[in-house]
C-alpha cells in the first residue's frame, strides 16, 4: 500500500485527470471513455458537414476541429478504434453524488 507523498501525488494526478473536460482519447466523440461504434455513428450522421464551429464541432465529430467532418476525422477515429480509458478513470469520472 502506498503511503506518504507518493500516495498524495497519485491522488492529485487522478483529481487533475477528473477535472479535464471530455475524454482524453482522440476519437471518443460521445465522451464515454471508449472509441467504438457509437462514435462512428455520430461521425456518420454528420459526415461531410462543413459548418462545424467551436464548442459543438458538429457534435464533436469534427475531431481535428478544421470546420468539417471528413476522411481526416474518420482516420483519427480509426487510429484509436476500441481504445478505452482505464476502468478506474471511467469509474471516477462517471460518479454521480448520491450513488452508493
Ligand atoms: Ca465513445
Ligand atoms: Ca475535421
Amino acid at each position: 500500500m502506498m503511503k506518504g507523498p507518493i500516495a498524495c501525488l497519485s491522488v492529485l494526478v487522478v483529481l487533475f485527470w477528473m477535472c479535464q473536460p471530455g475524454s482524453a482519447i482522440v476519437g471518443d466523440i460521445d465522451g464515454n471513455s471508449t472509441v467504438n461504434l457509437d462514435d462512428l455513428v455520430v461521425l456518420a450522421t454528420t459526415w461531410l458537414a462543413d459548418d462545424c464551429v467551436a464548442d459543438s464541432w458538429c457534435n464533436q465529430a469534427d475531431i481535428d476541429q478544421y470546420g468539417d467532418v471528413d476522411f481526416v476525422d474518420f482516420v483519427l477515429l480509426a487510429e484509436h478504434w476500441l481504445q478505452a480509458e482505464p476502468y478506474i478513470i471511467t469509474l471516477l469520472t462517471s460518479y454521480e453524488p448520491g450513488e452508493p
